[in-house]
């Protein structure tokens, strides 16, 4: 099925060539599953370029972009600020596999904004993040089991490939192949939002387990933020039993605010892995946290660590000139309200629609679900709600303008350059797309 069935005459067929000439070299036509649109159904589009809240596909059509890459684009598309850094840092050169000073200027304002990381180092993507502090957590602790939660995706680590959210839970794939048995012994995994689940496994293993992992909000079985005192009871087994939380915050970290979900539910973990907002759009991670578990990382420990990209100069340019955008007044004030505006707008016409529908919201970051649930707070909840009923709604805005994540289970994402009017031509795509279910 074409992306566009409900309305053939939209053009296509650039992307739909670029699509079958992209599956002749790479698996799936795509480089990450979730682009391929098995989520959703029909094939994906190839996108040109973007402007602020906007993206242009390969057939020259325009819609509002609610995925910003995965998180990234908090600014929009083609910033200025962000732009004008990377052409600044262009004139100088792209990387020298050497220190430079804007790794400590990225480094001093992460530390600075997020208190909780007293060291902090730079890598490249997401999952080098949560892997290495899972490392370091395990060499801290000279533990080696590790708590995950069903639903939570914290990039393709080996050991938490079981359960994922986000691409494998997109795609029925609950385990990965190729991922050895022994690696997903040493890993539990807990109901989200579920206290008495984490002290019964704690109460029976909390000496051998090394870590936690938590997405402190979940956005990879769509948008699910904590219950109140669930972080808290994280904080708790962590203490009691001499374990290392980890919050992963590489979709949350300056999303949800400028000090991320720690700083919006005031539980304080002992180490952060961060991503997406930090590099701009461009390939950066980072995890910190306590000096005295960074210290074990090598060269000052015997904990190994390292990446050829790691800190390159045109990633934090284009980084640190998102994290000056986000420390201006009233930033996350202003991008909160607009998101709150898009969920009410979203709410009231389901509801006069008489839809089954609700959403949750935290900062900048949301989810939509075609449920009767009043609030979704488990991933039981989560995969109960009517995937089906999604795809029609997807298609539909796809067609009214609109491009949401390609599949139920991701989190949707505004960015500041999402203004009244961009936030009023979406609700009036979601009233078409309403009707039509
Ligand atoms: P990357 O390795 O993809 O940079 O980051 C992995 C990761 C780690 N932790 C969290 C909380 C994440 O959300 C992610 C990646 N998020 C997905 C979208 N939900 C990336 C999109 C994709 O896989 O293409």
């Amino acid at each position: 099925m074409s992306a566009f069935a409900s309305n053939p005459d939209k053009k296509v067929s650039r992307s739909a060539a670029l699509f079958e000439e992209a599956q002749r070299y790479i698996p799936g036509g795509v480089n990450s599953p979730v682009r391929a649109f098995r989520g959703v159904g029909g094939n994906p589009l190839f996108f040109q370029g973007g402007e602020g809240a906007w993206l242009i596909d390969e057939d020259e059509n325009r819609y509002i972009d609610y995925v910003g890459a995965w998180g990234p684009l908090i600014l929009g598309h083609r910033h200025p600020a962000v732009i004008e850094a990377l052409q600044k840092q262009l004139t100088h050169g792209l990387g020298y596999g050497a220190s430079t000073e804007a790794e400590i200027t990225i480094a001093r304002t992460i530390c600075t904004l997020v208190p909780s990381i007293e060291r902090v180092r730079l890598v490249t993507s997401g999952t080098e993040a949560t892997m290495s502090a899972i490392r370091v957590a395990r060499g801290y602790t000279r533990r080696d089991k590790v708590v995950k939660f069903e639903g939570c995706y914290h990039g393709h680590v080996d050991g938490l490939l079981v359960k994922a959210g986000s691409g494998a839970l997109t795609l029925g794939e609950p385990d990965s192949l190729g991922v050895p048995k022994s690696y997903t012994d040493q890993t539990y995994v807990l109901p989200y939002n579920d206290v008495d689940a984490l002290e019964k496994l704690f109460a029976a293993n909390g000496k051998d387990i090394a870590c936690i992992i938590v997405e402190p909000v979940a956005g990879n079985m769509n948008c699910v933020p904590p219950l109140p005192g669930y972080l808290q009871a994280l904080r708790d087994v962590c203490d009691q039993y001499g374990s290392v939380l980890i919050f992963d915050e590489v979709m949350t970290g300056f999303r949800v605010a400028l000090g991320g979900a720690q700083s919006v539910y005031n539980v304080t973990p002992d180490l952060t892995t961060l991503g997406k907002v930090i590099g701009g759009g461009l390939p950066v991670g980072a995890f910190g946290g306590r000096r005295d578990i960074m210290e074990m990382i090598a060269p000052m420990g015997p904990v190994y660590q390292a990446g050829t990209l790691a800190g390159s100069p045109l990633a934090v340019a284009a980084g640190m000139a998102m994290l000056n955008e986000i420390q201006k007044p009233d930033f996350y004030t202003l991008l909160t309200q607009r998101t709150s505006t898009l969920m009410k707008g979203l709410q009231d016409r389901a509801d006069a629609a008489k839809i089954s529908f609700t959403t949750n919201q935290v900062g900048g970051m949301f989810g939509c679900f075609f449920t009767n649930e009043a609030k979704i707070s488990t991933f039981e909840q989560v995969m109960a709600c009517d995937v089906e009923r999604f795809r029609k709604y997807f298609h539909v805005m796809l067609n009214n303008g609109v491009y949401l994540a390609p599949s139920a289970f991701e989190a949707g994402f505004v960015s500041a350059a999402h203004g009244e009017e961009e936030i009023q031509l979406t609700l009036n795509a979601a009233e078409r797309a309403f009707a039509a279910l």
